[in-house]
């Protein structure tokens, strides 16, 4: 056995079934090893995909993607990828190759110290310099990439050390970790505050949606009957029609939701994670925060909560509706504001305008997707528009980056979702400028046939900072981009592709894709008027 081999046994010693990558030639033993292993390889076009399809395989199941690249260019190319798993919480292992420590035989060809690049975007980067380590080195990558917070771990393989013959090293057994609970002490005052609050609110935020947590979520809600808001990346993780969800916090201040935000004393904030764009603004006055956290809360100027509960958030919630439950007479104070608060966002959903509007857009992907179906967001305006309006009633079925918001992504998070739910429909929503950032992966998922539809939301522009630059006052300029015929684009890899001529288009044409099965990509023009009308003109004179 080398030591490619014992990382290989190491990484099925730890239930990986795929790695997606684009290895190089210091990847070959690895490359080797995996044929005769039961990993499947799956390569990519762009390695950055491969970080971002590894990462989402972390964010759906929690148990860490991997990828594998080469040296110098290719690992650098994960940085992004790194970046996006590091803000976003995401568990992954990058395991990239490297020239031989011992020899220099090739002078300084390619060689990065991508060690040290990878550092400052990973919870842990190491090189491995020696086979007796790797089986160590592999459970313990695993163990920190998975533990909360979680994030990406990168480990290096020199090719000798890959080359070189291992010893019968043994390899580390996983095994179940259960956190710890809140304190009683801390549960006691926490039950306090909420009882003694006039006007409760609870907000789900990032680590809501850690796939271990949808029935604990669901339950603390039913049980203390608090109305709730979510965050971007809080969306779904109650599930059900509670008849208590009051909206998305996808503006930091001034939206419909803020009229139940401004009006609470009392936020539970369950799982908030300060990477994301403040759903609201902490400031003198303003309402005490309850923060429930796998960990304390990071202080921030907007963000500095007035008491903790710090534990495995589920069982620490059962244990505080155990105290709540019943015991609440003032819980739905706020739940007189809903109807008219959801009333307003639903607004012109269904208006028979060509272009259709973003809004109009969110209607008809919500009726063609069942509830259990994934919606991936790539990166650009409409994605504020999907985050307000867009209802989801199980956990993780919007997929959005509220954290590095980086474009590229969506593609590739689509592809990871149709690869985990094969049996379920997952659309990836695109701007024309992000999806063009990872458009080469379409080869990919049409070589993986997966069953997935595209949907491109066409403004032929950097749509969201034309938008900015607009309401900042500058003059249009320096936003606008040519595009490929996206039916014939589509049709080039092989895939069907449709084009939404009408008002009422959209809907029959994703209907269509779906029920045709394998791969589909529909663009759409889209009315981005709605843009100002609604998120600028309007929320401002509601205000006034
Ligand atoms: C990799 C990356 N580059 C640049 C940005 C800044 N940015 C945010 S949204 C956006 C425009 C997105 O354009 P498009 O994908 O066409 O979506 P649209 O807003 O037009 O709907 C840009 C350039 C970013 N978030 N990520
Ligand atoms: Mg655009």
């Amino acid at each position: 056995m080398n030591g490619a081999q014992l990382l290989v046994a190491a990484l099925v010693n730890e239930g990986v079934k795929r790695i997606f990558g684009v290895p190089g030639e210091e990847n070959l033993d690895v490359v080797e090893a995996l044929r005769r292993s039961s990993i499947e390889l799956v390569l990519t076009r762009h390695e950055q995909a491969a970080a971002f399809m590894a990462a989402t395989h972390g964010r759906l199941t929690g148990e860490a993607g991997v990828c594998l690249t080469t040296l110098g260019p290719g690992a650098l190319n994960l940085t992004t990828g790194a970046a996006y798993a590091q803000l976003g919480a995401m568990p992954m292992v990058m395991i990239t190759g490297q020239k031989g420590v011992l020899t220099r035989k090739q002078a300084r060809f390619q060689i990065v110290d991508i060690v040290s690049t990878m550092t400052p975007l990973t919870k842990m980067a190491h090189r491995i310099i020696g086979t007796v380590t790797i089986p160590s080195m592999v459970r313990e990558a695993f163990r920190v990439a998975q533990q909360e917070r979680p994030g990406p771990v990168h480990l290096e393989l020199p090719e000798d050390v890959a080359a070189e013959e291992a010893p019968d090293a043994p390899l580390v057994p996983p095994h179940p970790t259960t956190l710890p609970v809140a304190h009683p002490a801390a549960l006691d005052r926490a039950a306090q505050l909420v009882r003694a609050a006039q006007y409760p609110l609870v907000m789900l935020g990032a680590a809501a949606s850690r796939p271990r947590l949808a029935d604990a979520l669901s339950d603390f809600v039913r049980r203390v009957q608090i109305p709730f808001f979510n965050t971007q990346m809080g969306k779904g993780s109650v599930a059900g029609g509670s008849g208590l969800y009051m909206g998305t916090a996808a503006l930091s201040a001034r939206d419909y939701v803020h009229q139940a935000i401004d009006r609470a004393d009392l936020i539970v904030s369950i799982g908030h994670d300060t990477v994301e764009k403040p759903p609201f603004l902490m400031g003198p006055g303003g309402p005490t925060v309850l923060h429930v956290g796998y960990l304390p809360a990071t202080v921030e100027e907007v963000y500095f909560p007035h008491a903790e509960l710090i534990g495995d958030i589920g069982p620490s919630l059962a244990l505080l509706a155990d105290r709540l439950e019943g015991k609440l007479p003032r819980a739905d104070a706020l739940l007189a504001l809903r109807d008219r608060i959801l009333a307003r966002i639903a607004e012109r959903a269904t208006e028979a305008r060509y272009p259709p509007t973003p809004q109009r857009i969110v209607h008809d992907v919500r009726q063609v997707m069942p509830e259990d179906g994934i919606v991936c967001l790539d990166n650009g305006m409409y994605k504020i528009w999907f985050a307000r309006n867009y209802r989801t009633r199980v956990a993780n079925t919007l997929l959005l980056d509220n954290a590095l918001a980086t474009m590229g992504a969506g593609l590739p998070s689509a592809m990871m979702a149709a690869m985990l739910h094969p049996d379920r429909r997952v659309l990836a929503v695109c701007g024309d400028g992000g999806f063009m950032m990872s458009s080469q992966e379409l080869e990919t998922a049409v070589r993986l046939r997966l069953n997935l539809v595209v949907l491109i939301l066409q403004d032929n522009a950097y749509g969201m900072i034309r938008w900015k630059q607009a309401t900042d006052g500058f003059p249009d300029f320096g936003m606008t981009f040519g595009n490929p015929d996206f039916v014939t684009y589509a049709k080039a890899y092989g895939m069907k592709g449709a084009r939404v001529e009408g008002a009422e288009g959209l809907a029959p044409a994703l209907e269509a894709a779906f029920a045709a099965g394998g791969m589909h990509l529909v663009a759409v023009p889209v009315d981005y008027s709605e843009n100002t009308r609604v998120l600028v003109e309007e929320l401002a004179s509601v205000r006034e």
